[in-house]
């Protein structure tokens, strides 16, 4: 499977490197075959080097544009060599084998970089380079592309070593598809800029345009939604059954609403979120539906006008006639029953998006955010803490009924953004602080709009009373801890790790509350 070079095409524009590879390459016997420019080079270090126009029997010709476009070029590199059918054509046509390429592109980058002119430009967008770059590549079973100055000594050291083995041909190619893609991204990035055609470039690389929206974030902004082709139960592969067109906003929102509830097992629980500006202001879990509707909707039901709801399991019609009392913006959900769309029905405007099924939690992905010059990567975050790594840190622990709405409360606070605090009774939020600065702000807003809620169930005090909370990340100082207690919390799930986790733990042993730690942080910007 290794590779001995008979025959090398070497046509670079960055001729660094070169004249030693070229040497190397002769040295192991190989014929060496050059377009113009790289042929003068080799010549001139006193190597033996074919035309390319001697190989093709076709003079270079239109300012270079046509000089390795042919199929001796082509066929040599494309050929499977132990095809008989390709053996016969090479045979018939005189078309030799051709085991290695070298290939640099004209610099298109930094051609657009220099401020060069229209025509310019477009004189350096290489044709031929990408072609034998993207057959060598096809054919790595026989043929290797290089396309790095950097990997020639690797090359020549294999080559002396016996051939080119497999594995480095497949990473050869790998590299130089992405030079052709990037090359071919930065065409179109630099078109669409000069004739003002934004959505153009985000094609290249984001997926399949889904649609282009009428507006993005805010009216100014321009939009579009694309599917990454990845195999994942959400909105991006939803079925909308009803309603207008989703918004930006909407999109977002409701994949922030279906990824919470689909952390929920259906076969365990019911589980509800209502999600506003992709902050849940209501989470429950029940036994059925409904009551996880009311339960979740109770929590703050003022943000909840214009919210999304999201479901973990199929919506039935008596969930459906309470949803829809609410104005609301978005139902997303596994399924729904006939009688249940029914309802829905009655309000065009509603939208209904059909999953399918639940999204796993568990799954690997990416989670992609841009900055300025550059885009963030990283892993999604799909863990949550197993029971194993809840350590009581307290000199009380927490109770039966404690310990599951904590896990709850972590659960849910993983789904809101940072700093997160997420108060839970009886398997629903009752408290959900989000977005703050300061993780004592987010206590307190959420104690504050609990105060709000427990007047609007005619409850007396705040629903955080009796409550437990999450933290989605440790207590830098004691004071965001006594702002849980102050509100009414009888036990704390948090990750810990702070330089001051004594001075915390101390404070939760004074006002006789349990406290958990889990070691796992659940940051989300
Ligand atoms: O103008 S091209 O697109 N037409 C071609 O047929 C062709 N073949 C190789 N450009 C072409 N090349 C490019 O020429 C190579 O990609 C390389 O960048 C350059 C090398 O030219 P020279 O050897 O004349 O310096």
């Amino acid at each position: 499977k290794t590779v001995k070079v008979g025959r090398a095409l070497l046509s670079v524009f960055d001729k660094s490197g070169m004249a030693e590879f070229a040497a190397g390459l002769s040295a192991a016997g190989a014929e060496l075959v050059s377009t113009g420019g790289t042929h003068k080079l080799i010549k001139d270090a006193g190597l033996p080097v074919r035309e390319i126009a001697d190989l093709t029997g076709f003079p270079e010709m239109m300012d270079g544009r046509v000089k390795t476009l042919h199929p001796k070029v082509h066929g040599g590199l494309l050929a499977v060599r132990d095809k008989a059918d390709h053996a016969a054509s090479m045979a018939e046509h005189d078309i030799g084998a051709i085991d290695l390429v070298a290939v640099n592109l004209y610099p298109f980058e930094k051609t657009v970089a220099s401020g060069a002119n229209y025509d310019e430009i477009i004189e350096n967008i290489d044709i031929g380079g990408p072609a034998m770059v993207r057959s060598a590549a096809k054919n790595h079973a026989y043929v290797t592309v290089v396309v790095d100055p950097a990997d020639y000594p690797a090359i020549l050291a294999a080559i002396a070593a016996g051939g080119i083995p497999y594995e480095m041909r497949q990473k050869l190619a790998a590299k130089a598809y992405a030079r052709t893609a990037a090359y071919d991204s930065a065409i179109s990035a630099w078109f669409a800029r000069e004739i003002d055609y934004p959505e153009i470039p985000y094609r290249s690389f984001a997926g399949t345009l889904r649609e282009v929206m009428r507006y993005g974030e805010n009216p100014h902004q321009w939009a579009a939604f694309y599917a990454n082709g990845e195999d994942r139960r959400g909105v991006a592969t939803a079925t909308q059954v009803q309603g207008k067109t989703l918004s930006y906003n909407n999109i977002n929102d409701t994949d922030a609403a279906f990824e919470l509830v689909s952390e929920f097992d259906p076969a365990e629980v019911a589980a509800v979120a209502i999600i506003k500006h992709a902050n849940p202001c209501g989470v429950a879990v029940a036994d059925d539906l409904l009551t996880a509707y009311a339960n979740a909707l109770r929590t703050d039901p003022v943000s909840a006008f214009g919210g999304i709801v999201a479901t973990n399991r199929e919506i039935d019609a008596a969930t459906a006639t309470e949803i829809v009392k609410v104005f609301t913006e978005v139902i997303v959900a596994p399924s729904a029953t006939e009688e249940a769309q029914q309802l829905i029905a009655a309000k065009k405007n509603l939208r209904l998006l059909l999953t399918g099924g639940l999204a796993d939690a568990k799954a690997e992905g990416l989670v992609v955010k841009s900055v300025a010059g550059g885009l963030l990567v990283q892993s999604r975050d799909n863990r949550n803490v197993d029971d194993t790594d809840i350590k009581v840190v307290t000199k009380k622990a927490p109770t039966a009924t404690e310990l599951r709405d904590l896990k709850l409360a972590a659960k849910v606070a993983k789904h809101v953004k940072s700093n997160a605090i997420v108060y839970v009774k009886d398997g629903a939020t009752v408290g959900i602080g989000a977005g703050q600065m300061s993780r004592v702000d987010s206590a307190l807003t959420a104690h504050r709009k609990s105060i709000d809620a427990a007047k609007a169930a005619g409850v007396e005090g705040a629903l955080t009373a009796g409550s437990v909370a999450a933290s989605d990340a440790f207590f830098p100082f004691a004071d965001g801890l006594e702002a849980l207690v102050a509100a009414g919390a009888t036990a704390v799930i948090q990750p810990g790790g702070s330089m001051r986790d004594d001075e915390v733990i101390a404070a939760a042993d004074a006002a006789g509350i349990a406290m958990v730690m889990t070691g796992m942080r659940h940051f989300r910007h």
